[in-house]
């Protein structure tokens, strides 16, 4: 078991940038203090991603890939993040050892499977409503937040429309962290932001 040692989650989207600002963006996130990012590229051909991970796993940051044992595995990435539907843990660690592995969960009963399984931490949403995750219904809010941390003792990275004050939250749910996309990838000042978080988010 892989000890979990950051409660901020930088989540990518490059598309939300400019053309050619993601390595750039998160270079200055995690100058700004961000501890943790996953490269969550889902549409690149596996050489692109792979040349995204090397330039992005310079950064102090500990790197995790979304969904791609192989990537995670040639990069020498920290970890993979895998989706709920992806690899089972067990099967994705033939590949990635004893890199940290975590999983996406939109159900008490899959972070359940996901911490049997082996997984080190679950993100669970959307627990507020984000545009991304529309099509899959209402957010599930504080209250399932509560039920999935009150049942599993991995670490539950809280995920969908997040900001500072909703951290504050989410870690009074019972969440250990935060997953973050747009509120700071698309960030006016990222130190400022960066340190809202940290200060919500509390040490660990
Ligand atoms: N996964 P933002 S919600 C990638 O519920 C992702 O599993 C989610 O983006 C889940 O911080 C989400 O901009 C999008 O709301 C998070």
């Amino acid at each position: 078991m892989q000890k979990i040692d950051f409660r901020l989650y930088l989540i990518t989207d490059r598309h939300l940038l400019p053309p050619n600002m993601l390595v750039e963006r998160v270079k200055v996130l995690t100058e700004c203090g961000v501890k943790a990012v996953q490269l969550r590229e889902k549409d690149l051909s596996t050489r692109e991603l792979l040349n995204l991970a090397q330039q992005i796993k310079n950064n102090s940051a500990k790197l995790f890939i979304n969904d791609r044992a192989d990537i995670t595995y040639v990069a020498n990435a920290d970890g993979l993040h895998i989706p709920e539907h992806g690899f089972p843990v067990d099967e994705a660690r033939k590949i990635v050892g004893d890199k940290i592995i975590g999983k996406s969960a939109h159900s008490l009963e899959a972070a359940l499977r996901a911490e049997e399984e082996g997984a080190d931490y679950v993100t669970f949403g959307p627990i507020y409503d984000t545009q991304s995750k529309r099509k899959y219904g209402e957010p599930f809010g504080l209250d399932k937040l509560k039920e999935v941390t009150q049942n599993i003792s991995i670490s539950v990275f809280a995920i969908g429309g997040i900001n500072p004050e909703r951290a504050k939250d989410c870690v009074d749910a019972g969440a250990s962290g935060v997953g973050v996309i747009s509120d700071l990838l698309l960030a006016e000042n990222p130190e400022f932001q960066v340190s809202k978080y940290l200060s919500a988010l509390g040490s660990l």
